[in-house]
């Protein structure tokens, strides 16, 4: 898996496609998409407008995901397939479980909800969808296996059930969220990591954007880079694979070029957690989204009055 890939949650219809071309013509070689961003088919367009005539197929490295509606063993190929539709290719290199969360797919509704919360399908596990996105790489759909916001004893569940590893855990990194236990597990059971909302993503409510902390911007005046490319630093160096989503070419171009930060450097940038009063975490399912998933993902304070734990085997 490339280190640095392109992110494209949010990346607005009529736009995504021409960031997906300007990033491969700026290097890019990792794209990360998913079901749920609503765009595969814009960018599966585009793909077809590079790929051959730019860039082999074979070259690229393409993750996507399964959204929580799908997580019922029988309807998880059908999903990788209707992705691939999307996207216009014969497989994709990397597939994965989006959340540790079953929703209740059978109004074939993405966000299906009641009174502001959403449906929850509490009878199928970790473990039984795991098994489906297992016999998946028997069809050579997809080359690679792996999920998304998953916690250290979520992946111990479902391989003490199964014997096989993700290839990949991808979750939200970046110095107001450094999660060290959790990259420190993930280096021992040698999972690679790719590191989502690298630049601090932007929440409502949130208005200190990393790209403009006084600290980030003085590292990256001393480097002479973009605080863009600060921050993606500080990520790489952690280990991991980065995603920055942009739409914006100039964006696109600078976060690709990849510098290197002094220890000094990097220790100022690990110091902004305590600096700001993090961690700070963006993607809180419960109390954060809309409708609401009131179910506890990440077993932190915020999620102590969710009404369900997630269901491993
Ligand atoms: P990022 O941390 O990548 O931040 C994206 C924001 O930063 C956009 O508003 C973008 O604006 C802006 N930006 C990009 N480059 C720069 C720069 N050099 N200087 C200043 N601003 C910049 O957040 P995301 O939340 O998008 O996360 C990245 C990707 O991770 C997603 O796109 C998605 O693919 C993945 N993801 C996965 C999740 C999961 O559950 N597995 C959850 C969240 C994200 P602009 O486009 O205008 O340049
Ligand atoms: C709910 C989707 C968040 C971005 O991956």
């Amino acid at each position: 898996m490339p280190q640095l890939g392109l992110g494209t949650w949010r990346s607005q219809p009529g736009e995504v496609g021409l960031a997906v071309e300007n990033a491969i013509r700026a290097g890019y070689r990792h794209l990360d998409l998913a079901k749920i961003y609503g765009n595969q088919k814009e960018i599966g367009e585009a793909l077809k407008r590079v790929v051959p005539s730019e860039v082999k197929r074979e070259d690229l490295f393409i993750t996507s995901k399964l959204w929580n509606t799908f997580h019922k063993p029988e309807d998880v190929l059908p999903a990788l397939q209707d992705t691939l539709v999307e996207l216009g290719l014969d497989y994709i290199d990397m597939y994965l479980i989006h959340w540790p969360v079953a929703f209740d797919g059978t109004s074939g509704e993405l966000r299906p909800s009641k009174d502001g919360k959403v449906l929850l399908d509490l009878h199928t596990s970790l473990v039984d969808t795991w098994k489906a996105m297992i016999e998946l790489k028997k069809t050579g759909k997809v080359k690679s296996i792996g999920v998304s916001n998953y916690r250290a004893d979520l992946i111990d569940g479902i391989v003490k059930a199964t014997g096989v590893y993700p290839a990949t855990n991808q979750i939200e990194a970046h110095p107001l969220l450094p999660q060290d236990d959790l990259v420190k597990y993930h280096k021992e059971h040698n999972i690679l990591i790719t590191a989502y909302a690298p630049l601090g993503s932007s929440m409502p409510g949130w208005d200190r954007l990393l790209v403009k902390e006084p600290l980030v911007l003085e590292v990256a005046k001393e480097c002479s880079a973009d605080p863009g490319q600060v921050l993606l630093a500080w990520g790489t160096r952690r280990g991991y694979a980065v995603i920055p989503k942009s739409s914006t070419k100039s964006r696109i171009e600078s976060n690709f070029q990849q510098i290197t930060l002094t220890d000094e450097q990097f220790d100022r940038i690990s110091s902004l957690c305590k600096e700001l009063g993090g961690p700070k975490r963006f993607f809180t399912p419960y109390g954060n989204f809309t409708p609401e998933w009131d179910i506890n993902i990440f077993n932190e304070p915020s999620e102590q009055a969710a009404t369900h734990q997630i269901k491993i085997v």
